[in-house]
């Protein structure tokens, strides 16, 4: 199958060309931005797997250096997966990953790399030192499933450093997040029990960090602790394809960590509900802040992905922190992917009625930011939720998508549409009203469904509620669209959806952008500026 070279995206992170896959040791060092992520250097698919490595001075404008980490030691000849990195105290930055040092069964250890020149800001070359692996699995662990090793994080009081490693226990049915602890980062010991497990299946990729518990918009560097601190666990669910987290307390001298939220992990909040794995988080300290990065996988066909010679991209790096109800973290694109607005339009005060679209004109918006404010006229026709639904977002997106008129709502807008809009990306807000609630439900999708005439793709609904008051009748979004991918903000950051798409016919200056309401009250937009975005160096494609 052909694909259209413009379906590229153009300032998402990607490289020239290949399969990409999880973030990796993001860091900042020297005045330099470092990321390393998932690579396959001989094709578009899933494999051969080494460590890339690009490094910019804002995230946004990407240089590409040599492979930092390839096999080339028995304990990582058959592939060196995911990993992360520690500043120490000092300011050395250490790796560690998952190597797999047995051919055919994927038996997974953990090894170090230090830089072998420590003055070097692009921090090039990565020496592995011959006491690896330093971590292998006994005592019973799954060696299959056992990676990913976290940031570690250091206890003033006893010294030691604490980092966690992704398994799965009771027989695949338990995700697990092991502590290990050490002085020395070199030899490793395992606390018996685990910080957390949970009945999801087997945890990619985790990923604990602190908290500030006012919700100012502050990052936590990972060692700090305290009564003004609470504590994130993200994992990635292998069998369902999700990142989630939880909020909660970290008891340092039990090592144990527990979810505030009664539920435990039964309620699973996602970072983006969307097409968003692997995901990583990274203190950045010339900005005080915390900095998530998760990757999106192409939803085209494998066929499509090696025709087009890559696959993969990463999602726009988000400031993450603590929403002021304790209950959730709020996420936000970095500031720097404004400097690459360019030309843009601005809509006031427009009512748009029941049924009605208004298209944004005078830009191009196949790559483009969006931001938009709402207010609904009125509450009062919101549609009953079926109480059959209520606790699924994705099923009932699925069930009431942008095509089926509501009370109030669906509103939102149309991205990446044609011009006869029989190709169009809704993303969208509905609300409802719940038995036994006063307060409205808000739900928030993605409707792909019409995204594109081609056949071959993946095209599934993807939703989360919203967990905003709209009583007073506003509600803002942001949609980050970049010719293949729409990544969306509701609320402030209080839900994302990242989805990727591939139009056959809102393709560059053909892609049209329309604000919409489907519903029965009026709906109007306070303020909307849509910007061209610019295209960044990017790693030299
Ligand atoms: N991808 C890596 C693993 C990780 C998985 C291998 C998650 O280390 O568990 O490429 O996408």
């Amino acid at each position: 199958s052909i694909v259209d070279p413009r379906l590229r995206t153009g300032y998402h992170f990607q490289p020239p060309k290949n399969w990409i896959n999880d973030p990796n040791a993001p860091m900042y060092y020297k005045g330099w931005y470092h990321f390393f992520y998932q690579y396959n250097p001989k094709g578009a698919v899933w494999g051969n797997i080494v460590w890339a490595h690009s490094v910019s001075r804002d995230l946004i404008n990407w240089v590409a250096l040599e492979t930092a980490i390839e096999p080339s030691i028995p304990s990582d000849q058959y592939g060196c997966w995911s990993g992360s990195a520690t500043i120490l105290p000092d300011g050395t930055p250490v790796i560690m990953y998952t190597g797999i040092d047995r051919p055919n069964i994927n038996y997974q250890v953990q090894n170090i790399a230090y830089p072998r020149n420590k003055s070097d800001p692009l921090l090039r070359e990565w020496v592995k030192p011959a006491h690896n692996p330093i971590i292998v699995p006994e005592g019973g662990i799954n060696a299959t499933q056992f990676r990913d090793p976290t940031t570690a994080w250091r206890d003033d009081d006893d010294g030691r450093w604490r980092l966690l490693i992704g398994s799965v226990a009771a027989g695949g049915a338990r995700g697990v997040a092991y502590v290990y602890r050490s002085r020395d980062f070199r030899r490793w010991a395992r606390v018996r029990r685990p910080l957390h497990s949970a009945a999801t299946g087997m945890w990619e990729c985790p990923d604990f960090y602190p908290v500030e518990r006012d919700g100012r918009r502050v990052g936590l560097e990972t060692s700090v602790s305290g009564r003004r601190v609470k504590h994130v666990l993200k994992n990635s669910l292998d069998l369902r394809r999700y990142d989630y987290y939880t909020v909660g307390a970290y008891d340092r001298r039990a090592e144990r960590y527990v979810p505030d939220d009664p539920a435990g992990d039964e309620r699973r909040l996602r970072y983006d509900y969307g097409n968003f794995y692997a995901s990583k988080t990274f203190y950045d300290p010339a900005k005080r802040r915390r900095i998530l990065w998760g990757w999106a996988n192409e939803s085209d066909t494998a066929a499509a992905d090696v025709a087009k010679g890559w696959a993969g991209i990463q999602a726009i790096p988000r400031t993450v922190w603590l929403d002021p109800s304790g209950k959730q973290l709020l996420q936000w694109p970095i500031e720097e992917v404004e400097a690459l607005r360019g030309k843009s339009v601005t809509v006031k005060h427009r009512v748009i009625k029941p049924g009605q679209h208004v298209e944004v004109i005078g830009l191009q918006t196949a790559q483009a930011d969006v931001e938009v404010s709402f207010e609904v006229s009125s509450l009062a026709g919101a549609e009953p939720l079926d109480p059959a639904l209520a606790g699924d977002a994705q099923r009932l997106c699925g069930a009431r998508g942008a095509a089926v008129e509501g009370g109030v709502g669906p509103f939102g807008l149309w991205v990446l549409a044609s011009a006869d809009m029989q190709e169009r990306t809704a993303v969208f807000f509905r609300v409802f009203k719940a038995a036994g609630k006063d307060k409205p439900v808000v739900l928030m999708c993605t409707d792909p469904t019409k995204s594109s005439l081609n056949p071959n793709l993946y095209k599934p609904t993807f939703a989360g509620f919203v967990d905003t008051d709209i009583s007073n009748g506003k509600i803002s979004l942001r949609s980050l669209i970049d010719r293949s991918v729409v990544e969306s903000f509701g609320a402030g950051g209080k839900t994302c959806i990242l989805s990727r798409v591939y139009p056959s016919l809102s393709i560059g200056n053909n892609a049209r952008l329309y604000v919409f309401n489907n519903g029965k009250a009026d709906v109007r937009v306070s303020r909307l500026t849509a910007w061209q975005m610019k295209k960044p160096l990017m790693n030299g494609a």
